[in-house]
């Protein structure tokens, strides 16, 4: 095994000596072979314009125009932030599009899949509903949706969705967004040359940069989806490469949105195409997705994942992907060069990211079908071009996806008394000592999934529940800790609340945009009592171990905007300026309760979050968190019982033990 190779992933471990047999130099050797610039990874490095770049190393410590350290590594992190927050936004704002020609009838191949959805965010847009058909207020909702990012004055209005307290922090502040496109092109003016030179000022709007994206376009991007494709509720599923097949075509959906993917999905379904399949020696279409696109069809249709970001050239080494079809970010340059050593067609499908050396088939929402159509008869055609011996691995994972914050509500009480406070109550009483967001990517610097799931299972351990997304809620599904078993990894009292309510201590809530879920949560959370009247006020916490993206970067600081102390690993890139660090730690707090700490060694990280999430409960007057004090349920005989039960018994039979003993100790 190559010295560089650096992934805990059992199956990219079986497959990466097929890389080093054809030479192929993966991301992991890439990685090793182009260190990081030692001073762009701190943040000093400067190009924004042709005086430079300046690089303010040593006893240099202005720029040829003056700009000191802190803002250069200010500007450098608010472009981060702004490129982030256009990303999502971007993904959000085509999804407002489809949504309106949904409404109109040119995207034929889309509907209204949740009307009670539509309903819902109508009501909170105030677009009237009574006496209109579904397709008007449709319309309505998506033109409101899309106008927010044109908007010049005023507040973006999902901002309704936050607590009233954490509500007037913004505008207190003067960090409410007025515009999605606004606060991006903004960042982009003020981070120019010779414009803000004030780095508390630049980083100031980069929280409201932020917060367009996480409480605009991300929460928009998450709702319409839910309208166009249904809100997930859980569903089996699985992960790891193990999900491929010897025998059946293996069509790959990479990327980010869900329009084509969805529409993919359907037509793999078709008895035709399976039939097509079948002319060409094949026994069946078999779909797997990566990255955040197979999380949207893995919460809406258990479509199972083959892998997180670190695994997309991996998958092609198999020798049995057919077509790998993408569209929109974290997708690698690479899979060319790797697809085309193998017998893989690599489609590309947006106009806004075609790849020199792939096929590209331009997808539009109003021929959606006919264009997925073409994409799954393309890869049929691939399987009998197979030329390498097919190699995959075992390695395949049951998991439980699809939890959305609806569910959330509803699991804790049902249709008519669904509530947070089954949650809440457990936080107050130290059951569970509090709540981690891990979420963001893998990176090619640090060892494939390693520090997630460290953070993971330190977490869990600790009676802290957990929420995933994007690349984490992966590498959580890969070794199982989506699933209700795990739950005897978790501490005693976090574990009775997952017998209790038969959750697994992990849940996966979505795609990268679905971090908007996660704010969502904390909301109601906050609004439902008892900790506090503020995000900011509760024991919880944001990581993101293994970030690379700066769609990351975006997500992390409208998590600290929105009051919550959050952690980075990897790489410090804002540590060449102690003022910044500062900024983004001691400043921020004071200023929205919420921080941005960039820590490598993941214990320290862990013990910080952990610190922190006790300083909350003590702020709150909560009882201290006692690691002994619940868990005479967590038996291991109660559990066998419980997993001996069908699935659609366990939360009532668990809830009726747990009742009992409650009813007990009173
Ligand atoms: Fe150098 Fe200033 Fe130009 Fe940046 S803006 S490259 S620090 S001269
Ligand atoms: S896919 S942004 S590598 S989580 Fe959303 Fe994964 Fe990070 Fe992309």
């Amino acid at each position: 095994m190559s010295p560089n190779f650096q992934s805990m992933d059992p199956a990219v471990q079986a497959l990466h000596p097929i890389a080093e047999e054809i030479c192929y130099p993966t991301a992991f050797e890439r990685a090793a072979e182009l260190k990081p610039c030692p001073i762009g990874s701190t943040g000093v490095c400067c190009r924004m314009c042709a005086m430079g770049p300046c690089r303010l190393v040593g006893k240099t410590d202005r720029g040829v125009c003056g700009a000191t350290r802190a803002t250069v590594v200010a500007r450098n992190y608010t472009r981060m932030v702004a490129a982030g927050a256009a990303a999502h936004s971007d993904h959000g704002r085509d999804l407002a599009r489809t949504l309106i020609e949904t409404a109109r009838g040119e995207a034929k191949s889309y509907r209204i899949r949740d009307v009670q959805k539509l309903y819902e965010v109508a009501e909170f847009m105030e677009v009237p509903t009574k006496g209109r058909s579904i397709e008007e207020i449709a319309l309505e909702v998506g033109q409101k949706a899309l106008a927010e990012f044109g908007q010049q004055e005023g507040e973006l209005m999902y901002l309704r969705r936050a607590p009233k307290k954490r509500q007037e922090i913004w505008r207190k502040t003067g960090i409410a967004p007025r515009g999605i496109d606004r606060e991006v092109v903004e960042a982009l003016h003020r981070t120019h040359e010779g414009v803000d030179m004030d780095a508390e000022n630049i980083l100031k709007h980069a929280l409201r940069c932020s917060l367009a994206d996480g409480w605009g376009g991300s929460m928009m991007a998450t709702d319409i989806s839910d309208i166009l494709f249904g809100t997930p509720v859980p569903l089996n599923t699985y992960h790891n490469l193990g999900v491929l097949k010897e025998d059946e075509v293996n069509l790959i959906i990479h990327g980010h949105e869900p329009t084509l993917s969805e529409m993919v999905v359907a037509v793999a379904q078709m008895p035709e195409m399976q039939e097509y399949a079948r002319s060409k020696g094949a026994k069946g279409i078999n779909l797997a997705g990566m990255c955040c696109t197979a999380l949207e069809v893995l919460a809406r249709h258990g479509v199972p994942s083959a892998g997180n970001f670190l695994s997309q050239e991996i998958a092609v080494l198999t020798g049995a992907v057919d077509a790998m079809v993408v569209d929109v970010q974290c997708i690698m340059e690479a899979l060319v060069p790797v697809s085309q050593r193998f017998h893989t067609l690599l489609i590309t499908t947006s106009p806004k990211a075609k790849m020199t050396g792939a096929l590209h088939i331009e997808f539009d929402e109003e021929h959606a079908l006919d264009i997925a159509k073409e994409i799954v008869k393309r890869a049929v055609d691939n399987f009998p071009n197979r030329k390498a011996e097919v190699v995959i691995p075992k390695f395949v994972s049951p998991a439980v996806g699809g939890f959305s914050h609806e569910y959330l509500q509803y699991m804790q009480g049902g249709l008519h008394r669904g509530s947070f406070r089954p949650l809440n109550d457990a936080i107050i009483a130290g059951r569970i000592r509090g709540a981690a967001g891990v979420v963001g990517c893998n990176n090619a610097r640090v060892p494939q999934d390693e520090g997630i799931m460290k953070v993971i299972r330190t977490l869990i351990a600790n009676d802290v529940l957990v929420v995933t997304t994007g690349c984490v809620a992966h590498a959580s599904g890969k070794y199982g800790y989506l699933l209700p078993e795990m739950m005897r990894d978790a501490g005693k009292g976090l574990r009775e609340v997952c017998e209790a309510i038969g959750i697994p201590p992990v849940l996966n809530l979505g795609s990268c945009v679905d971090n908007s879920r996660i704010l969502t949560v904390l909301s109601q959370m906050a609004t439902e009592g008892g900790l506090g009247q503020d995000i900011g006020d509760m024991p919880v916490v944001g990581f993101a171990p293994e970030w690379m993206s700066e769609k990351a970067i975006s997500i992390g600081t409208y998590f600290a905007a929105s009051g919550v102390h959050t952690f980075f690993g990897v790489n410090n890139i804002i540590s060449g300026s102690p003022e910044v660090v500062e900024i983004l730690s001691k400043k921020w707090d004071e200023m929205v309760g919420g921080t941005m700490e960039f820590i490598t060694d993941y214990d320290e990280m862990i013990q910080a979050a952990l610190a922190h999430i006790d300083r909350k409960r003590a702020e709150l007057g909560l009882v201290p968190w006692d690691p002994e004090r619940y868990g005479q349920s967590g038996g291991d005989e109660l559990m066998e019982k419980i997993l001996s039960l069908p699935p659609e018994q366990r939360y009532l039979y668990s809830r009726k033990v747990v009742e009992e003993r409650v009813a007990e100790q009173v």
